[in-house]
């Protein structure tokens, strides 16, 4: 099976910032997501981003009672329902819940067909709402999808070990129901295309089965998706370098045991400015 074992499938992505450029350069995200109670997967989500070089980061919260990331002030906070999705990149799902507002909210997210990552919740919803789930595979833009084995095994109407069972199949029926680019998560994470090509990760460890460090994935996508990478390269950047920050945590004694989410971030950005 071919391995992602280094940025080689994506290096021609990793150009120099040109002397001129802005934040405009480098690409607004929103995150959706953070319902009560798990407001801090979109926090991750969106911290990521900025680590990852998105030019702005927004956080679209269902819960409108946070303002502010103090630690993360770059983060822009908007009340979802006030947020325009049109021609923007988004991240769908990190704590989004299941509220009608979320369910509301992330059909205009896929009506607007900007870049999306789709994770989460937002992937638990396009499982039980057929409407949803027609939604997301007319989407037809840059279109990454990121589930764990319970979240494949809910869209796929199967359980998680089934999935376990045969990861590179479950990922590729995915990737070709949904016209997406899928992240299959776990350890080797499988990245599969429509067209039924796949590859397997080699990079991460499981310091990484933490609460958040798949909220901190989707996030940090979502900025590449931002600054112009398509979804193969985006999906590809994302797994690779989430896996190798961990990697380089573990070695200096930040992990496995005890590394928290919210240390991958500034990790990822430290492999990123070294590729
Ligand atoms: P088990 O335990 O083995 O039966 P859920 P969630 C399985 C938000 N978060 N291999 C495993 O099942 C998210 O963004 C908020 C095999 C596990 O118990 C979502 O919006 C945080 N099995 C929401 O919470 C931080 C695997 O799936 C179960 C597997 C719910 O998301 C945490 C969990 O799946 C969280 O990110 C693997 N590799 N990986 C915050 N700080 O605000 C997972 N499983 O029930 O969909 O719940 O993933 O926690
Ligand atoms: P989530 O379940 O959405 O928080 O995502 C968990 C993230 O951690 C995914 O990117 C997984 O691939 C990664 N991960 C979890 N467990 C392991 C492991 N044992 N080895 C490598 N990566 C892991
Ligand atoms: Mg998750």
């Amino acid at each position: 099976q071919a391995a992602l074992n280094g940025p080689s499938l994506f290096a021609e992505h990793l150009a120099p910032r040109r002397r001129n450029s802005h934040k405009g350069s480098f690409g607004d995200l929103a995150v959706l997501g953070g319902a009560r109670g798990m407001a801090g997967a979109a926090v991750l989500a969106a911290r990521a981003a900025l680590h990852g070089g998105a030019g702005r980061v927004f956080t679209a919260m269902l819960d409108g009672g946070m303002a502010l990331d103090p630690l993360q002030p770059e983060i822009m906070f908007r009340e979802a329902a006030g947020m325009d999705f049109a021609g923007r990149c988004v991240v769908a799902g990190p704590g989004m819940g299941n509220a009608d507002a979320a369910i509301h909210l992330f059909g205009k997210v896929l009506e607007a067909r900007g870049p999306l990552v789709v994770d989460a919740d937002a992937l638990n919803l396009t499982a039980a709402r057929p409407a949803l789930h027609e939604a997301l595979a007319a989407h037809g833009g840059q279109l990454v999808l990121t589930p764990h084995p319970l979240e494949a095994a809910r869209l796929l109407g199967v359980t998680a070990p089934i999935v376990q069972a045969d990861r590179l199949e479950h990922a590729r029926e995915l990737a070709l129901r949904f016209n997406a680019v899928v992240v299959l998560k776990g350890a080797g994470s499988v990245i599969a295309r429509p067209d039924g090509f796949v590859l397997v990760n080699t990079s991460g460890n499981p310091g990484l089965a933490t609460g958040g460090s798949g909220d901190v994935l989707a996030g940090f996508c979502g900025a590449l998706l931002a600054q112009g990478w398509p979804a193969w390269e985006a999906a590809l950047g994302a797994v690779w370098m989430h896996g190798a920050a961990a990697d380089w945590l573990v070695e200096d004694g930040t992990g496995p045991i005890g590394l928290t989410a919210g240390e991958l971030p500034k990790a990822m950005r430290a492999v990123f400015n070294a590729l």
